[in-house]
């Protein structure tokens, strides 16, 4: 099948005027994005999705878990389809390329394949996975997790947000709000997936690089940690007969703080931490708090499981605490035959790459175990991301589209 470069199919200017429409669904005051997952927000973008998708003759479809496919129908229908895509769910502080670019990224690229004017053997289907970030439902990639079996249904539907809100009731008011979106089964055969992204830190920027062809992410296990003590007044209780749930937590923060500092590329967050009753003159009774860690190596990643583990028990003193890993992912190396597609598209396209290793994590990961997986990112300013400051240049979002072009083009015309 003959090199075919997509160099003047992709339409730059609608590629980022449908950036900058997407990020209106949810928009902070301070340029930044706020589109939880399963929201109406995040519903009305789903909306102007398949509106886009339906203008090209694009059949969407979902699941029950409201994962979103938008299909361009390929010459042999019956062939497992080639999927492109990523998310639109925000992180609460997001910005407008996260998760974004890979949408429309795929979209804009199955636009070009049509106008190229030849239908490929394949079916190529445009998707965007429910729940990514985690921010709202934790852990994120519930629609992934599920799509492709390593979460049922049942586990993921259970979770609820801070306002108590289950992510089955999410689902379901999301799906009613669907016009002709007919629902299909999960885990159906793929042929391959590929997932654009921002790279969400400075490597490629760094390199004066404007593409990477990504190798793996990085292992990661997820924590809740509750500690519970007893309210009592803040003038009155003795230090000494206190059972005060947030100096105990603070402890073991300091003490896991302490074990994380080296090796230094250990990634280590406690992002969440609710005090109860969080009165200023009331001895906290519970403490609610997070702990992400994450290394490329999994034998690091697993001492440091065990060191948390050892400071949570030997710091809670007259509390009592309880700890709940809620993910562990190992540590991945993406497929070579993808990642070599990937590299020989970029350079037919005349762009110049680099390999990468994600920091971040991606639902990627979870496609990794059931078909062909690869990665493109594209930099991002500053390797800003979870941040309203996050930005992506347009000739970037336009080189990564044209190669994912090339490689969905290539990958749906395999037999
Ligand atoms: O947290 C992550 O790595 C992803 O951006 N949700
Ligand atoms: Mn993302
Ligand atoms: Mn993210």
């Amino acid at each position: 099948m003959p090199a075919t470069s997509f160099a003047n199919l992709i339409d730059g200017d609608r590629l980022w005027a449908r950036h900058m429409a997407l990020a209106k669904f949810g928009a902070r005051e301070d340029d930044g994005v706020d589109r939880p997952a399963l929201s109406s927000v995040e519903s009305e973008a789903r909306a102007q999705l398949v509106s886009w998708a339906r203008e090209i003759g694009l059949v969407p479809f979902t699941d029950g878990i409201a994962n979103l496919f938008l299909r361009y129908e390929g010459r042999n229908p019956s062939l497992p389809p080639v999927l492109a895509g990523s998310h639109i769910d925000s992180q609460p502080t997001g910005g407008k390329f996260d998760g974004a670019f890979g949408v429309l990224a795929a979209l804009e690229a199955v636009q070009a394949i049509i106008a190229r004017g030849e239908q490929p053997l394949r079916s190529i289907e445009v998707v965007a996975w429910t729940n990514e970030e985690g921010s709202r439902f934790a852990p994120g990639m519930s629609g992934s997790e599920v799509f492709t079996g390593r979460k049922t249904l049942d586990e993921v539907l259970a979770i609820r947000d801070q306002a108590g809100v289950s992510l089955g009731a999410a689902v379901s008011e999301v799906l009613s709000r669907d016009v002709d979106i007919p629902v299909r089964g999960f885990g159906f055969p793929v042929a391959a997936f590929v997932e654009p992204h921002i790279e969400q830190g400075p490597l490629l920027e760094a390199a004066g690089i404007p593409f990477g062809v990504v190798t793996g992410i990085q292992g990661t296990r997820r924590y809740r940690v509750r500690v519970s003590g007893e309210a009592a007044h803040a003038g009155t209780a003795l230090r000494a007969e206190r059972r005060d749930a947030l100096m105990a937590a603070v402890r073991m923060i300091a003490e896991i703080d302490r074990a994380a500092i080296s090796p230094d590329d250990i990634k280590l967050t406690v992002g969440l931490f609710q005090v109860t009753p969080n009165a200023p003159s009331v001895v906290p009774a519970e403490v609610l708090f997070s702990i992400d860690l994450r290394h490329p190596d999994n034998s690091i990643v697993d001492e440091m499981d065990r060191k948390i583990r050892h400071f949570v028990e030997a710091e809670h003193g007259p509390c009592t605490v309880e700890i709940k890993q809620i993910a562990h992912a190992p540590s991945l190396a993406f497929s070579t035959e993808i990642r070599s597609l990937i590299a020989a598209a970029a350079s037919a396209e005349k762009i110049p790459s680099m390999e990468i290793y994600s920091a971040a994590g991606h639902d990627a990961r979870q496609l990794h175990y059931v078909c062909p997986t690869g990665m493109i990112f594209i930099p991002c300013r500053g390797g800003i991301s979870h941040n309203p400051a996050e930005w992506a240049e347009p000739e970037h979002i336009v080189a990564g589209t044209k190669v994912l072009a090339h490689v969905v083009w290539q990958l749906a015309s395999r037999p």
